[in-house]
């Protein structure tokens, strides 16, 4: 019987309170409004930022359904929608694609404005939500919210990709991958030949790993205080891997003697302060390149001497990779299916759904790079 139309009642995973586990709730999943979709989700990433949005690092209004890296197949579309028909694969985009905006139009830049990162109203973009769970709204969560057996997201929000992609493992396209990879070669532009420096080994700071290999660099010096994920990051691509905690002085001297004066470009993929200004100090004074990516704790300000850049360095960031999301997501995807880039060695577990909780204690362990979500 078809759905379309009709109220879908399903399981999501709710965060109820900061700090709180996940409720796996049944929650009614209204039809799609002009211009949206809903999409009934096959896998779903956990990414860092779902984290950060569970202890208040991202700021985001509550309840809420999480989850942003995820891909599915959609279930029926609202009045006016052309870019997706019902049964397509597609990706929903936390970072949007309007097409219209000065952003959009930019030959460069990616971050939509009409995104609901830097002032969330966990909404579509009309202001209202399409979930509710006992009779309360319930919060999207950057214009995806992937934690749901079935979404609803705005046409701006989502891409359609191959018919014949893989969605439990393209899925990783739709945030950490993307991220990682454009950070090196479309943000930070690394050269061939060049040395590279990586801060933080999860999903992201691997797949800028990825990302300075394909690239051409010629070190890639991969930085964790966690050793266990060292073995990872010689698969896919860095030449040595060091920890803080090995060394007396602090790491950015230790990364200018290993490369006589400095990096070519830096990544901060992990989001704390002392990591971005490390990363910052260790590339090279004159013609180094940092590139922050992790997300740092929501309002909070972060003081430094601006010399640093005064001699010469750059310290850039981005949001998903500097791509705009509509028109990279297919080619990645394309891409991924030629095994131009190994995303296998990302996927630590695989999980269903309902074990949610599991996974972001595997997470927060340090014992899995991306867990995947499976319904
Ligand atoms: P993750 O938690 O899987 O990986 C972080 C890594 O950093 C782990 O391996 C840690 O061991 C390591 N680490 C922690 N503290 C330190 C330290 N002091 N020194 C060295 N290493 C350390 O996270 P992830 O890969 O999913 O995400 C990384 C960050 O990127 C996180 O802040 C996330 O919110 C952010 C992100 N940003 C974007 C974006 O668009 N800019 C997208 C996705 C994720
Ligand atoms: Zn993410
Ligand atoms: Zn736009």
């Amino acid at each position: 019987m078809s759905t379309t139309g009709k109220v879908i009642k399903c399981k999501a995973a709710v965060l109820w309170e900061l700090k709180k586990s996940f409720s796996i709730e049944e929650v009614e999943v209204a039809p799609p409004k002009t211009y949206e979709v809903r999409i009934k989700m096959v896998a779903t990433g956990i990414c860092r930022s779902d984290d950060h949005g569970v202890t208040g690092s991202l700021v985001t209004p509550l309840p809420v359904i999480l989850g942003h890296e995820g891909a599915g197949i959609v279930e029926s579309i609202g009045e006016g929608v052309t870019a997706v028909k019902p049964g397509d694969k597609v990706i929903p985009l936390f970072t949007p694609q309007c097409g219209k905006c000065a952003v959009c139009k930019h030959p460069e830049a990616n971050f939509c404005m009409k995104n609901d990162l830097t002032k969330p109203r966990g909404t579509m973009q009309d202001g209202t939500t399409r979930f509710t769970c006992k009779g309360k709204p319930i919060h999207h969560f950057i214009s995806t919210s992937t934690f749901s057996e079935y979404t609803v997201v705005d046409e701006i929000s989502v891409v359609k990709i191959d018919a014949a992609a893989p969605l439990e493992k393209v899925c990783l396209v739709g945030c950490g991958f993307s991220t990682g990879f454009g950070s090196a070669v479309k943000v930070a532009k690394v050269t061939p030949g060049s040395t590279c420096a990586v801060f933080g080994l999860g999903g992201v700071g691997l797949s800028a790993v990825i990302g300075c290999k394909a690239a051409g660099a010629a070190r890639i010096i991969a930085v964790d205080i966690n050793k266990d994920k060292f073995a990872k990051a010689k698969e896919v691509g860095a030449t040595e891997c060091i920890s803080p905690q090995d060394f007396q002085k602090p790491i950015h001297e230790v990364l200018k003697e290993m490369t006589g004066g400095g990096v070519d470009f830096s990544f901060e993929v992990i989001g704390r302060f002392e990591t971005m200004m490390e990363a910052l100090s260790c590339c090279h004074e004159s013609y180094g390149t940092s590139v922050v990516v992790g997300v740092p704790p929501g309002s909070q300000n972060l003081s430094m001497n601006p010399m640093l850049l005064l001699t010469g360095r750059t310290w850039k960031g981005a949001i998903f990779g500097g791509f705009k999301s509509k028109d990279s997501i297919p080619r990645l995807v394309a891409e991924v299916m030629a095994n131009k880039f190994p995303l296998d060695p990302l996927i630590t577990h695989v999980l269903p759904f309902e074990k949610i909780n599991e996974g972001f204690d595997l997470l927060r362990s340090g014992k899995s790079i991306r867990t995947i979500l499976t319904f």
